[in-house]
């Protein structure tokens, strides 16, 4: 029997629900470690901030993977807290290489007040973040936070062959201007295209958006509408405003004829669907009162939602947040 895998999505601290899910999914805990007789979890990134139990979360995730029962990528709240910790270059007027901003202080806020009493155990989290790879290729499918861009994947692999952020990337990545910003900003937080001027988008999470999540998978799109990807609709007036063709060039795309690929990051909502039969999204908001969400992938060359198997997030999880 070839190796099964059950893929999970943003856990955003919530721990509780995490070991509920690998439960219902038949994992059990031996030694501290959920192991399955058969099958290998994989993670897909943004095991922090937000919930309640941050490093609950980020214990059984990475016991598992040192174990060799899991694997996990990357996501965008990883590779913040990275950046949110680095020293800033040498002759950098920036003390860090991600400004300790109002904003930026906001998204890691719950980590960092969760690790207060235990800086070991958070510097020793952050040295493991740095070896977590941006994506993950199997024979049958691959792992990506956001997005899947086969170009910027190429030029990771040629600075980084095992995919993980080097001391040289992570400090490049702070700055927009490069390609290393190019790959850790489209793997993690996928394609977005940016509002008109005077427009802005004010996000179920509290922040102001100045732009929207797009997705990658429309085989012909004309409209903003139809690339969207994101709980907050646009504006009624945008959903009918056409693509440009920069616009269009910008999304990429991931066509039905490739392996499967699995991702997180897009804050869906509601019963888990397939965006597309060869795409699973797998973050369903967990910490807003929502899904943490798995899909049982057996090799399949087409997709199934009989395959999700999720746990509703706890009242009592998420009233502590
Ligand atoms: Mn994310």
């Amino acid at each position: 029997m070839s190796q099964g895998y059950d893929l999970i999505g943003d856990v955003h601290g919530c721990g509780a629900t995490l070991s509920t899910l690998l439960e219902k999914l038949g994992y059990e805990q031996r030694a501290g470690v959920y192991r399955h007789p058969t099958r290998k979890a994989v993670f897909l990134g943004d095991l922090i901030d937000r919930g309640p139990r941050i490093r609950l979360a980020v214990q059984i995730a990475r016991r598992m993977v040192d174990e060799g029962e899991a694997y996990i990528v990357m996501g965008n709240h990883e590779h913040h807290a990275l950046a949110y910790t680095h020293p800033a270059p040498k002759g950098s007027e920036r003390r860090w290489l991600r400004e300790h901003s109002p904003r930026h202080n906001r998204i890691i806020a719950d980590t960092l007040y969760q690790y207060r009493d235990h800086t070991n155990e958070w510097e020793d989290t952050l040295a493991w973040f740095k070896t977590l790879p941006l994506f993950l290729e199997f024979d049958d499918f691959r792992v990506v936070h956001a997005c899947w861009d086969a170009a910027l994947i190429e030029a990771l692999k040629k600075r980084s062959p095992n995919a993980c952020l080097t001391d040289e990337l992570l400090e490049e990545s702070a700055d927009s201007s490069t390609e290393a910003f190019a790959i850790v900003d489209r793997l993690t937080r996928g394609p977005s295209i940016a509002l008109p001027e005077g427009v802005a988008i004010h996000s179920g999470d509290g922040f102001t958006r100045k732009s929207f999540r797009a997705h990658f998978w429309a085989a012909n799109p004309k409209r903003w509408g139809d690339v969207v990807f994101q709980p907050d609709n646009l504006p009624d007036h945008l959903e009918t405003r056409p693509l440009s063709e920069a616009e269009r060039e910008g999304l990429g795309y991931y066509d039905a004829e490739q392996r499967a690929l699995f991702i997180g990051h897009y804050w869906c909502e509601g019963i888990p669907a397939l965006p597309a039969r060869n795409i699973a999204c797998l973050d369903y908001s967990a910490v807003k009162y929502g899904r943490l969400v798995a899909y049982r992938f057996d090799g399949e060359r087409e997709l199934s939602a009989d395959r999700f198997v999720w746990v509703d997030v706890h009242r009592e999880e998420s009233s502590r947040i």
